[in-house]
């Protein structure tokens, strides 16, 4: 039976993310050192490290089963992929922006002006839906800086802090894409049955580290007669545990909360008695 060829960025913002997830869900690869082509020990799975832009294509000719890549790169490069999970890290957004100068008063701005990219498919796809007629020009790298040397009237680029923006006196006007790292699959896996049952036990795996993410386990001694409130400020997911202590009359209360409400939940519980409270990390969740 063949392996799942997993496509991921060689190097690059994504890469790191890519190689946690992949970890994480059990699919070890020795040091990849240099090497193009890594088989993993312990799944039937090979990794094809490459750029992010010749992911899409990989994956859509065949080149590789699955694919790990911004959303942006499958919108731009239109080839036959689906997205299969999209995995909440990598967050960006493709955008307009003009001079900070400019009197930007609506789309219609664009009308008759040069716009510098790297995404030209996705913002002609954009100019079109909205009946605006501009020239697009493709630049491979720092379109930031195409108008302040004239290539340029405006740009249509990644962002994500607005920095680089920023630091080249534009504006963002017109947020046309949201964009997330997501997992994308190819036509060659439905041919393959084995792949595809591989693939399921890959997703169950994926979903479980994300699914655990952002989770904090929480476990506390409480008097029994404050149990009931301290239950009321972490549910868990289906309820949560209580043990009894070795000293009568005090119980130990264990629960999952989200960590960006975990400060406000501990502060309660301490109010309503709560001791000796332990936050753990949740390395998976399956439900
Ligand atoms: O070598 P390779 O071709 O693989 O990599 P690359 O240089 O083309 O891509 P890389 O590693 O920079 O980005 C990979 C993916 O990360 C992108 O396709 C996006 O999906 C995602 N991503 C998330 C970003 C950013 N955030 C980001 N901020 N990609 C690029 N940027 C750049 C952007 O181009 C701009 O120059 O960062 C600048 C803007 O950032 P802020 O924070 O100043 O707004
Ligand atoms: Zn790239």
């Amino acid at each position: 039976m063949s392996n799942l060829r997993i496509a991921l960025q060689a190097k690059g913002r994504l890469n790191a993310d890519s190689t946690a997830l992949l970890r994480e869900a059990g699919i070890n690869v020795e040091d990849p050192g240099r090497k193009f082509l890594a088989k993993s020990s312990s799944f039937p799975a090979e990794l094809l490290y490459l750029r992010d832009d010749d992911i899409p294509r990989a994956v859509g000719m065949g080149a590789a089963d699955l694919g790990i890549v911004g959303y942006n790169e499958v919108l731009e490069r239109e080839e036959p992929v689906e997205v299969v999970r999209h995995l909440g890290w990598g967050a960006c957004h493709l955008s307009l922006a003009v001079p900070s100068s400019a009197q930007y008063d609506g789309p219609e701005w664009f009308s008759g002006k040069r716009i510098a990219t790297s995404y030209p498919n996705i913002l002609r796809g954009f100019l079109r839906e909205k009946g605006i007629s501009a020239s697009v020009h493709q630049i491979a790298g720092s379109v930031e800086v195409a108008p302040s040397v004239g290539l340029a009237d405006a740009v249509f680029d990644i962002v994500s802090s607005g920095g680089t923006l920023l630091r080249n006196s534009l504006v963002e006007v017109y947020r046309v894409v949201e964009s997330e790292a997501v997992l994308i699959s190819g036509p060659s896996l439905h041919s393959d049955a084995g792949k595809e049952s591989d693939l399921g036990r890959l997703l169950f795996r994926f979903d479980s580290v994300m699914q655990s993410r952002g989770k904090k386990y929480l476990l506390m001694n409480i008097p029994d007669d404050r149990l009931e409130e301290a239950i009321r400020i972490v549910p868990a997911m289906r309820s949560p545990t209580v043990l009894p202590l070795a000293q009568r009359g005090w119980s130990s209360l264990h629960s999952v909360v989200e960590e960006d409400v975990l400060w406000d939940k501990v502060q309660a519980l301490k109010a309503v008695g709560a001791e000796g409270i332990l936050v753990l990390d949740v390395e998976k969740l399956i439900l």
